[in-house]
């Protein structure tokens, strides 16, 4: 005897009941209050270090997911500063894999719930499956596995939080780490001023251009209602789902605690952090087109790991800000056009607001 597989939709939390949103400078929305769960199945009781822009993520994604939920977490800060001395912050099921693992273990999971269900072996409905991977995984060392995950299309939500580097082992380069980010395998030099030469994988597009049937999007920490609400799409949708989040890393990137909120957003708005949404219905991209446009140095003098930037690194960082710009179909403003020009920019460290040089990890 087969058994149905009942599946949840959990409804979108809403953006218009704003009751106390007030204003900045620029006209931008700062505090969105929708009716939130109470469910808080990440804790409060961890250890990462204060203003972690992945423990930021690990709350809201479990709080829009909610009690009736398993996840999984490959190895990195996120499984090492969670998990001490056997204690975990979570509310829910949860497991470390290998940092390799955490596509296939997932689709392991994912298989096994519709299997016992089937069998009337678990009473149901099927819960949300999640795994939420650093960037060193789901970007480089598990990227097969991930990749393998969406193909299949196992119905479990694959998350992506990118802190840009390998941080549990101290800082080290990954792929999504951007052009001229200073990390301990990429430290500016004499040889090499601009730290790191190569652009930042593109794993969010690779994602969605590889596999066209799953729901593929991009968000931050910085919009904390569309990361929940793309979310639950992510689980609503039958099938494989991947979410790419942008999640600063005070450590290993070198700024203010309390700016990590404030990074979130000003990496979209400087143009260099797309916000999109792939959906498999249509096939088509949606771009969120966000209020203000800035130049990239609002966002690179905030962090320690750009501080050595000469003219001509930030003028390329604005160039290709400015690409992002027409690819998501938003025009370049002549001021921002302006600023491709070295002969336009100090040193970064001689910028206002700017950080000290990161000269190593917790410099
Ligand atoms: C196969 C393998 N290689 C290397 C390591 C060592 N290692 C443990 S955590 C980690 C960093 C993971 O980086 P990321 O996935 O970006 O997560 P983060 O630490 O940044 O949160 C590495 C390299 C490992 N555990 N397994
Ligand atoms: S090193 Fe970075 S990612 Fe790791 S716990 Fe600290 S702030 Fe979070
Ligand atoms: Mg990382």
């Amino acid at each position: 005897m087969s058994y149905e597989v009942h599946r949840q939709q959990l409804p979108l939390f809403e953006e218009d009941g704003r009751a106390a949103a007030t204003d900045d400078e620029h006209g931008r929305d700062l505090h969105y209050l929708p009716t939130l769960p109470d469910e808080d199945p990440y804790a409060a009781g961890h250890r990462t270090c204060a203003g972690c822009g992945p423990a930021i993520q690990y709350r809201w994604v479990l709080k829009a997911a909610g009690n009736d939920t398993v996840v999984a977490g490959p190895t990195g800060c996120m499984y090492v500063a969670n998990s001490t001395y056997l204690c975990t912050p979570y509310t829910v099921p949860w497991a470390h894999t290998p940092i390799a693992s955490g596509g296939s273990f997932t689709s392991g999971m994912a298989a096994g719930y519709e299997a016992m269900i089937r069998k009337g072996r678990y009473p149901g409905p099927y819960p949300n499956i999640l795994v939420m991977a650093g960037d060193g995984s789901a970007s480089d060392i598990g990227l097969g596995g991930m990749s393998g995950a969406l193909y299949r299309n196992h119905d479990a939500l694959f998350v992506c939080y990118d802190n840009e580097c390998y941080a549990n082992t101290g800082i080290q380069v990954s792929p999504t780490t951007p052009y001229a980010g200073m990390t301990t395998f990429t430290p500016f030099g004499k040889a090499i001023p601009e730290g790191k030469k190569l652009p930042p994988k593109n794993l969010a597009k690779m994602m969605a251009e590889g596999h066209p049937h799953c729901y593929v999007a991009t968000t931050t920490v910085g919009y904390p209602v569309d990361l929940m609400n793309k979310t639950r799409k992510g689980l609503n949708h039958q099938g494989a789902a991947f979410l790419h989040c942008y999640t600063p890393c005070q450590k290993g990137w070198v700024y203010q605690t309390s700016m990590t909120v404030e990074l979130g957003r000003r990496v979209v708005e400087s143009g260099l952090w797309p916000m999109w949404e792939y959906r498999p219905e249509d096939r088509e991209y949606h771009y969120f087109h966000p209020p203000v446009q800035r130049p990239v140095t609002d966002y690179l003098a905030m962090q320690g790991r750009f501080g050595h930037m000469l003219p001509e690194h930030v003028a390329t960082m604005q160039a290709g800000a400015n690409r992002n710009w027409e690819a998501i179909g938003m025009d370049v403003p002549k001021s921002l056009r302006e600023l491709e020009d070295p002969a336009r920019h100090k040193r970064l460290h001689d910028e206002e607001y700017s950080m000290p040089l990161n000269r190593g990890v917790g410099a």
